[in-house]
This record gives structure tokens, sequence and C-alpha cells, in this order.
């Protein structure tokens, strides 16, 4: 039986990589930290949290990782834990660069230490092309375009996609980046755009909230459907040598086209709901990102499966299932009745 380890298995993908690996016969460990609110609502909702074991251990704490490899003896290591979320970095530049940034190095230099064979990946971010798009004549990004980074979080990101690859040089440990574009599901944090977009338009349709706040409606992602890019981690770790993979859909959409296909799928107008507000502004934003996956498609036989009109529904769909359970008094694992809609929450971008 093979053994992993994911570091951030209470977020979205560490989640559906938990289950995929459960799935594939792996005994999963997974790493997570303390919090004052315990946040295993993910694992519980793919039924898999009593599957797999926990560790506790921070990313600015080496003996701690020291010890999650120790326990473990992974042979694979999948690392997938950082302060993922590019607005909170320009709020946080400091702790984004030690836990996004020169954690990877902990965790590297520690598998050097301990397990030198185990494989390693990384989980690297479209984000770290930030500008190339408008630089290359708008052509869907591929392994070979240039980096250029527009958040502290993508350049931590960066840093962390250079490490990889010195330590896969220097000591011959079979570390490959992923480099991924956005990927969405029904488990993502609540502050992303997509789930924000689609728990308030269940709202609204259920008569539980009457506006939506964004930031940059023109924003362009290439959005996929998050069950599928985890499948494509753990192909990027069966190959016979490590390397770095753009995972995407080659599709890019704006946030304005995600909300109006949201209100149209619970048949209402945004533009009655819609609202921009200051505070959802980030002080630089990628305008757009557009993938271009060939080589994991020839490489890894990856490919998208879900389109965006059908990520938009799966969204919606499952929104207002959870609302519309909750009105019944049922209670299940969902974090989204634990935030509050109105909040006085001050950002940078207040002061722009
Ligand atoms: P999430 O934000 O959902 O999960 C992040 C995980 O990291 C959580 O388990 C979180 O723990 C953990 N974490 C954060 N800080 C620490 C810390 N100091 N010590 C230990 N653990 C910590 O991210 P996703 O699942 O969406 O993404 C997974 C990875 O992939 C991230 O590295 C992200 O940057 C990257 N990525 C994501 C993409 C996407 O579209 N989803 C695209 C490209 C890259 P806790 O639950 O306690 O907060
Ligand atoms: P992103 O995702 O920054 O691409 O990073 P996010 O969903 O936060 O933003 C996407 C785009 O939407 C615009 N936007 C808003 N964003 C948020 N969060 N809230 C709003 O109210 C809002 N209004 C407009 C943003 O400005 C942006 O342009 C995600 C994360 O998962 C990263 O960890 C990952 O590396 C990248 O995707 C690929």
């Amino acid at each position: 039986m093979k053994k992993a380890l994911i570091t951030g298995i209470t977020g979205q993908d560490g989640a559906y990589l938990a289950k995929f690996l459960l799935d594939r016969g792996y005994e999963v460990y997974g790493t997570y930290r303390r919090v004052s609110t315990p946040n295993f609502w993910r694992l519980e909702y793919l039924r898999v949290f009593n599957k797999v074991y926990l560790i506790p251990a921070d990313l600015s704490d080496f003996s701690s990782i020291l010890e999650a490899l120790k326990i473990s003896e992974p042979d694979e290591v999948y690392h997938l834990a950082a302060q993922s979320f590019v607005e909170a970095s320009f709020e946080t530049p400091v702790a984004t660069g030690d836990i996004t940034g020169l954690a990877t190095t902990r965790i590297l230099e520690a598998i050097r230490q301990v397990c030198p064979d185990a494989k390693f990946y990384f989980a690297g971010t479209s984000e770290m092309f930030g500008k190339a798009y408008l630089l290359n004549g708008g052509r869907p990004l591929n392994e070979n375009d240039p980096f250029y980074p527009m958040s502290p979080y993508a350049a931590a990101k960066l840093y962390s996609y250079w490490i990889t690859k010195i330590y896969r040089e220097a000591y011959n440990v079979f570390a490959a980046n992923g480099i991924l574009f956005n990927h969405e599901s029904p488990l993502r944090g609540l502050e992303f755009v997509t789930r924000k977009i689609a728990n308030e338009v269940a709202k609204i349709s259920l008569g539980l909230s009457k506006e939506l706040r964004l930031g940059n409606l023109d924003a362009k992602r290439d959005w996929g459907y998050a069950p599928e890019y985890v499948e494509a981690m753990w192909l990027m770790l069966q190959q016979k040598e490590p390397d770095d993979y753009v995972i995407a859909t080659g599709e890019a959409h704006s946030v304005r086209e995600f909300v109006e296909k949201a209100f149209d799928f619970v048949g209402l107008d945004w533009q009655e709901y819609v609202k921009v507000d200051k505070r959802f502004l980030r002080p630089l934003d990628v305008p757009c990102l557009l993938g271009d996956c060939s080589k994991a498609k020839k490489r890894l036989g990856w490919k998208p499966k879900t389109g965006f009109d059908k990520l938009v529904k799966i969204m919606v769909r499952e929104e207002v299932n959870r609302w519309e359970r909750w009105l019944n008094g049922e209670r299940f694992p969902w974090d989204a009745p634990n935030y509050p809609t109105e909040n006085r929450i001050l950002t940078r971008a207040m002061r722009m």
C-alpha cells in the first residue's frame, strides 16, 4: 500500500486529493494546523475524515514538518498548504512570503534529510505568469512562457517553483511543479470569487440576502473543476521523470460572465443585485489568465472535462441545495452559515 502525505489537507484541493488517493488504495496522511475553531468540514463533506491520518504541523515550524515526514514515511508528498488568497497576500505580504514561499524549502530540506526517495509535488499557479499574457500577444500560456508575478502571493509561489526545480537538479529529488490555473468547486473557500457568487446568488434566490458586492468584474480567468485537477497532480508523480506542467481548460471568462450565468441559473437579472465595492479591489490585479495544457494532454493523458457553463451550474445548484436544507432545519458540514455577510472588514484598497 502506497503512503501519501498531503500538506493542506483541510483545504479544497487537499480534501479532493485525499479522497482521490484513498479511492486508489493509498494510506493517506495529512498535516493540519491548530486553529481556534476546527475546520475539517471538507473532509467530513467528502466522508473521508475518519479514513485519513492527521498530523499537526505548521508550515512556519520546521520541526513539525520533520516529524510529519518521520511519522508518515511517505512515498509521495503533495505540498498544497499555503496562504492561498491573493487579496490577503497584499494585507499580509511578509507572512505570505514565509508560508507560501520559504516553507517549501523547509519541506524539501526535510525530505532531503529524512526521505530523499519520496516524490514531491508543488502546487504552483497560473498567478506566477501574472502580466505575461499581456506581453505574449494574448496567446494561451504554456510552460515556456516567462513569469511576471503581480502579487506577493505570486512572487512567493514563484520562489517555491524555483526552489522545487533546484532540489530536483541539485539533489535528484523527484520534484514536480504543477502550474494550475484556477479550479473551483462547492468546496472552494467562501472568499474566492466563484464560490462567493454562487453562495450569494443562492441566498438571494431564496430570499436570504439582497445584494452581492464584488470588486473587479472585468478580470478573466481560466476556470476548471477542482476534482479533475487533483488527478493531474497524481499523474505528475506517476511519470518516469519529474517535470513541470500547465493544467488548464483553455477557455477564459470574465467575473461578469460568471455572475451573469449564475443569476441566469436561478432566473434573476444580475444587474438588480450586484454592486461594485472598493473593498474587493486589489492594489494590482492580473487582468487575464488563459492556459494551454497541450503538454499535460500529451504526456499525462490528462484533459479537462467540465466546461464553464457546467461549472457554474454545479456550484450554484449545490449552494441552493445547501441553503434549502438549512432552511429545513438540517445542519451538516458546511462553512457558509458561519460567515456573516454584513461585516466591517477594512482592506488596503479602501485607502487607494
Ligand atoms: P485552500 O486555501 O483551500 O487551502 C490551503 C491549505 O493550506 C489549507 O489546508 C490551510 O489550512 C493550509 N495552510 C495555510 N497556512 C498554513 C500554515 N501556516 N501551516 C499549515 N497549513 C497551512 O487552497 P486550495 O486547496 O484551493 O489550493 C491548494 C494549493 O494550490 C494552494 O497552495 C494554492 O495556492 C494552490 N493553487 C490553487 C489553485 C486554485 O485555483 N484552487 C490554483 C493554483 C494553485 P487551514 O484550513 O487551517 O486554513
Ligand atoms: P484568484 O482567485 O485571485 O484568481 O486566485 P479569486 O477568486 O480570489 O479572484 C479571481 C478574480 O476575481 C476578481 N474579483 C474578486 N475576487 C474575490 N476574491 N472577491 C471579490 O469580491 C471579487 N470581485 C472581483 C479578482 O480581483 C480576481 O481578478 C485563485 C487562488 O486559488 C490562488 O491560490 C490560485 O493560485 C489562483 O486562483 C490560480
